[in-house]
């Protein structure tokens, strides 16, 4: 049975949609959406715009003036308790005296900002949970960032009904229809960063630009070209300035003398294959919480086999491309049925003439936000037991017993990843901080 009411589950709803208004502006900021209401009468509305600006709660109190003083507020992520580049929300609820505060989810870059302890202590009544899984899926970019270290990565591919994305001579060149590429600029928009392969740059030469039909603000994505030899020819138009670009290239390689001025990012290759975990958190270091893939076949698949692939966005159009053609996912060797990579099937929709899948991993490498060893402070044997088995579920993250930040695989053993920037800096900070193993 829920602890909240149909009127606490109507605001939250209505806060939820306001979040979404922010999707395209908000990065490297998560979409937070708030509203004030006195029973089922709103006071205040908000949402997040833009990073550096005023936060959804801010925006609602000023809506709401002298009415938000016993109003509830409805908060899609827990209010932040630090000072960032604006002051903390939780401050300024406080100030305005509303008497109780419902949080969708919690907000693991706020962690150690005390928000809800000065709430709590101010008399304010705090309550968490309420749509916390459509909340968590809202910023899962976000989460995946701060919580892993690592962006969320989705798998762009249009396919032919037989399965294939491109001839065998590396024709493409259109088998998803033109509604579905309009819906590929959507998921582009909401991206932090584009990444494409060179292979894709020589066949199509790409833009890999934004060009929304309506005149929706947003932040223009990086676009990541991995192009391990800096060979990609110096006049594709991916690199002609329009947006960010970022070139990344074996740390070994020569630059050629017309990229020595363009952005560039050197990483660990073996057998011409760049370091694609260590991409990762090079992308997260630079706040990117998405990235849209948008590459061939050889590349997707590498994703898929390192595990690094959160989720696939494929349009499958009615056409048949052949048996010669391309497959979906290069590279991916499997030899027997337990092998086989199982997806969840997580939205299916009609797209023009074209179907849009959106399947994730099964297990998901990253879901629910489960994370164990973490931000606990005295022993507890049940709340031990439970953080255990949670050291042995796929796809959870947190610090082992040598204190090293990893992530659970398939198979249950940890996977060692780079402690994002932000939690070691902390850790550093905070030499009382008591993280368990
Ligand atoms: C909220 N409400 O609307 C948002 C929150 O640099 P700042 O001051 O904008 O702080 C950014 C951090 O604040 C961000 O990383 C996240 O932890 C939180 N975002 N919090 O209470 C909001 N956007
Ligand atoms: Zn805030």
């Amino acid at each position: 049975m829920s602890l909240f009411s149909s009127i606490d589950h109507a605001h939250m709803q209505r806060a939820l949609v306001l979040a979404e208004r922010g999707r395209f502006t908000t990065k490297p900021n998560p979409v937070v959406g708030c509203v004030l209401a006195h029973g089922e009468r709103v006071v205040g509305e908000g949402f997040h715009q833009r990073a550096g600006e005023a936060h959804a709660e801010v925006h609602a109190l000023e809506a709401a003036g002298a009415d938000a003083k016993s109003a509830t507020a409805y908060v899609t992520l827990e209010p932040c308790g630090k000072t960032g580049r604006t002051p903390p929300c939780a401050d300024a609820l406080i100030c305005a005296g509303v008497s109780r505060v419902v949080v969708a989810c919690e907000d693991a870059h706020q962690h150690d900002g005390g928000a809800v302890e000065r709430m709590r202590e101010a008399g304010i009544v705090v309550e968490h949970g309420l749509m916390r899984a459509a909340a968590r899926e809202a910023n899962i970019g976000f989460f995946s960032r701060v919580e892993r270290g690592r962006p969320f990565v989705r798998v762009k591919l249009a396919t032919s009904i037989d399965g294939r994305t491109a001839l065998a001579n590396g024709d493409s060149k259109w088998i998803s229809c033109e509604a579905s590429r309009h819906d590929v600029a959507r998921w582009r928009a909401r991206s932090g960063a584009i990444l494409t392969g060179s292979g894709t740059v020589r066949a199509d030469n790409p833009q890999m630009t934004v060009r929304m039909d309506d005149d929706a603000c947003f932040e223009p994505p990086l676009r990541v070209v991995l192009d391990t030899g800096l060979a990609i020819p110096a006049d594709s138009i991916i690199v002609n300035g329009e947006a960010p670009t970022l070139l990344v290239h074996d740390e070994d390689a020569r630059v050629p003398s017309h990229f020595r001025q363009q952005e560039r990012l050197g990483l660990p290759a073996v057998k011409g294959r760049v370091d694609l975990a260590a991409l990762m958190n090079e992308l997260a270091k630079r706040g990117i919480n998405e990235v849209q893939v948008e590459a061939g076949a050889t590349l997707a698949g590498a994703l898929f086999d390192a595990e690094l692939a959160d989720e696939l966005l494929l349009y499958q159009a009615p056409t048949l491309l052949g048996d010669a053609a391309r497959p979906l996912l290069a590279g991916i060797d499997i030899h027997d049925m337990r092998e086989r990579v199982d997806l969840d099937l997580l939205e299916v929709r009609q797209i023009g003439s074209d179907l849009r899948l959106r399947l994730r991993p099964r297990p998901p490498i990253f879901d629910d936000g489960d994370t164990f060893g973490e931000w606990l402070d005295g022993p507890d044997t049940e709340v031990d037991a439970y953080y255990a088995a949670l050291g042995r579920k796929p796809g959870a993250v947190g610090y082992d017993d040598q204190d090293r930040y990893v992530r659970v695989r398939k198979d249950g053993s940890h996977e060692i990843l780079s402690d994002p920037d932000l939690l070691n800096r902390e850790r550093d900070d905070d030499p009382d901080s008591d993280r368990r193993g």
